[in-house]
C-alpha cells in the first residue's frame, strides 16, 4: 500500500525550514501532499493563496513525489480525501510542542485512523519561521539564505529598498 502523508500549513511564505521537512518527509513516504490550509478565520496573510502555491511549486519542482495543493476545511477531511494516514509536521522548540500536541490530539479525536508524525528541525533552522522572515524583510534585512530564491525575490518586490 502506498504510504501517503500530508504536510499542511499556512506557508506564508514557505521557508527553508519548511522545505527541509518536506524533503526529509519525501524520503520516508511514497507521496507527500504539501497543502495550504486557507480557512477564512485565519488571520490575514502577506501573500495570496495563489502566490503561496506558486512559491511551494517552484521550490519543490525537483521532488517527484511531492504534490502541491490547497484546501478549505478540516485537515483530517482533506487527509481522508487523498488517502493519507499521516499528517507530517516539523518541530522546532518546546514552544511548538504545546500547539502541536493540541492539534495532534484534536485530529486524532476527529479521525483515529490518522496519525501525526513529527520531524525535528535541522538545527540551522531551529529559529526560523515565516513570521520572523516577514518581519526582517519588512525592514529590508537580508533573508536570502533563509528562503527559496522565488520567495526572496517576492519579498524584495513587496518591500523595496
Ligand atoms: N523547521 C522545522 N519545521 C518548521 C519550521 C522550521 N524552521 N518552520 C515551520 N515548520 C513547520 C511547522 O512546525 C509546521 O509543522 C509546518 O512547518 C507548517 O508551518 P506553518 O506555520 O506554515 O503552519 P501552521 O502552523 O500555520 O499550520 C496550521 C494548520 C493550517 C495545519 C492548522 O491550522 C489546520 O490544520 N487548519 C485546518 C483546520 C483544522 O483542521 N483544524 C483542526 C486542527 S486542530
Amino acid at each position: 500500500m502506498e504510504r501517503v502523508a500530508v504536510c499542511p500549513g499556512s506557508f506564508d511564505p514557505i521557508t527553508n525550514g519548511h522545505l527541509d521537512i518536506i524533503k526529509r518527509g519525501a524520503k520516508i513516504f511514497d507521496k507527500v501532499y504539501v497543502t495550504v490550509l486557507h480557512n477564512s478565520e485565519k488571520s490575514r496573510t502577506l501573500f495570496e493563496l495563489e502566490e503561496r502555491l506558486h512559491f511551494i511549486r517552484e521550490s519543490t519542482k525537483d521532488i517527484p513525489n511531492v504534490v502541491v495543493d490547497s484546501f478549505n476545511g478540516l485537515l483530517v477531511e482533506y487527509a481522508k480525501s487523498v488517502n493519507a494516514k499521516v499528517i507530517l509536521r516539523g518541530l522546532r522548540a518546546i514552544s511548538d510542542f504545546e500547539y502541536e500536541m493540541r492539534n495532534a490530539a484534536m485530529n486524532r479525536k476527529l479521525n483515529p485512523d490518522i496519525d501525526t508524525f513529527f520531524i525535528m528541525t535541522n538545527k540551522q533552522y531551529s529559529f526560523l519561521s515565516s513570521s520572523i522572515v516577514k518581519e526582517v524583510a519588512k525592514y529590508r534585512g537580508d533573508v536570502s539564505d533563509l528562503v527559496p530564491s522565488v520567495v526572496n525575490d517576492a519579498l524584495m518586490q513587496k518591500f523595496p529598498k
